[in-house]
């Protein structure tokens, strides 16, 4: 790709921001407070919008139901449509309730998963209600103890909860089902890897798809190889980006590992799925729980651009030429070259054709909206996991 393909690439690439990135998070230890977190889902799509402002490429927001339970969602997509952004996936919730304790979509109790497929449904009227098409699921079942439930009957009881939730889709509407090889269960998760979401999407028809979260594998696990696959079944659905040093840790994307993030995006770009209409939606899911939250999400935006910008200055044809030859240190090598290029200047370039301040964290730092929204923002309850 010469250069103005690569921009013209560039210039369509857009990244999906969750809302729960903008609220307060933390570990089993502690959740720390920040001055000027968001109260309510009207104040986290302000915050995310920020983030779409300064690098230009973020412009739909994820939801996540009950944490974004509003009376009114006209309303809220409204706000959204008001800030030049729009609601994206909406995310459902099977693991914040008693009653899930043993399972939700899986539970041996038909009344319990009759409740979270119900849930679905009220997801689903939050996606008519805001122009959302994806309805998200990651399920946290699973067990601790060898025999504490029949693996293959949990199986089955998964697939007909699906079916029932896959029925009440409008045509427009897809379903991702994302996986996650532990926790919150230590023994049997239910949906732990991509071949589980595979089959059971297969299962569903053509509109269920795989989503992939980049903190959900083994340490040591091939990503863009799981990437390659599922874009050759046409069912790679999502990504979740984040980093982890060594399990679901949820930081900044390309923090931890740039390269293996480089990896997978020349992985889609070989297989031209950075298309707006690839059908892949590029999702950040993360937690910012020491470093500021707009911040955190601005350099997530734009380590996904910077190594998709590489990605895309892979020589191909000189990879091919290597490749075929068997000349393994020339191929190699020219796989390097593009991930060593230092892509600044071009995204630079870029922002300013855009009409954006080329270096979107320090024009968000000049704004002062760190400190209008801790000014602003007193009193009330702040935003976090469970609200
Ligand atoms: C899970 C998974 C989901 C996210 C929840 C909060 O580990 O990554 O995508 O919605 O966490
Ligand atoms: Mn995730």
């Amino acid at each position: 790709m010469n250069e103005t393909q690569v921009l013209a690439a560039l210039r369509e690439q857009t990244i999906e921001l969750p809302s729960w990135a903008f609220g307060n998070s933390g570990t089993r230890f502690k959740v720390f407070g920040t001055p000027g977190t968001p109260r309510d889902p009207f104040e986290k799509l302000s915050d995310a919008a920020q983030v779409h402002r300064y690098t230009g490429i973020a412009p739909r927001v994820s939801l996540h139901i009950p944490w974004d339970l509003v009376d009114d969602y006209g309303k809220l997509a409204a706000h959204a449509a008001d800030l030049g952004v729009t609601i994206g996936m909406i995310n459902s919730n099977l693991f914040q309730d008693d009653e899930y304790k043993l399972g939700s979509l899986t539970h041996t109790d038909p009344k319990v998963r009759a409740k979270a497929v119900a849930h679905h449904a009220q997801c689903i009227d939050v996606m008519r209600a805001t122009g959302s098409k994806e309805l998200k699921l990651w399920l946290p079942d699973g067990t601790n103890y060898p025999g504490q439930d029949d693996l293959r009957d949990r199986q089955d009881r998964l697939a007909e909860s699906l079916q029932q939730i896959y029925a009440l889709l409008d045509d427009d509407h897809r379903l991702v089902l994302e996986y996650k090889f532990f926790e919150p269960a230590f023994y049997s998760t239910d949906v732990p890897d991509w071949g589980t979401s595979l089959l059971h999407c297969l299962a569903l028809g053509e509109r269920a798809k795989v989503v992939l979260d980049t903190g959900h594998h083994a340490p040591g696990t091939n990503i863009e190889f799981i990437v390659v696959q599922l874009l050759r079944q046409g069912r790679l659905g999502a990504f979740d980006f984040n980093s982890r040093f060594y399990a679901d840790d949820d930081l900044m994307a390309g923090a931890a590992d740039p390269f293996q993030l480089f990896r997978i995006m020349y992985e889609i770009v070989r297989s031209d799925a950075l298309r707006p209409d690839s059908g892949v939606n590029f999702m950040l899911d993360q937690c910012h729980n020491v470093e500021d939250k707009i911040p955190g999400q601005i350099r997530s935006v734009t380590n996904v651009q910077q190594a998709t910008a590489k990605a895309l200055l892979v020589d191909r044809d000189a990879l091919r030429t290597a490749q075929q030859a068997g000349d393994v240190l020339a191929a190699n090598d020219v796989f390097m070259d593009a991930y060593h290029t230092d892509v600044r200047p071009l995204l630079a370039g870029l922002r300013e054709e855009m009409g954006l301040d080329p270096d979107p964290m320090a024009a968000f730092k000049a704004s002062g909206y760190l400190a209008r929204i801790a000014a602003d923002r007193i009193g009330g309850q702040q935003a976090g996991w469970g609200a």
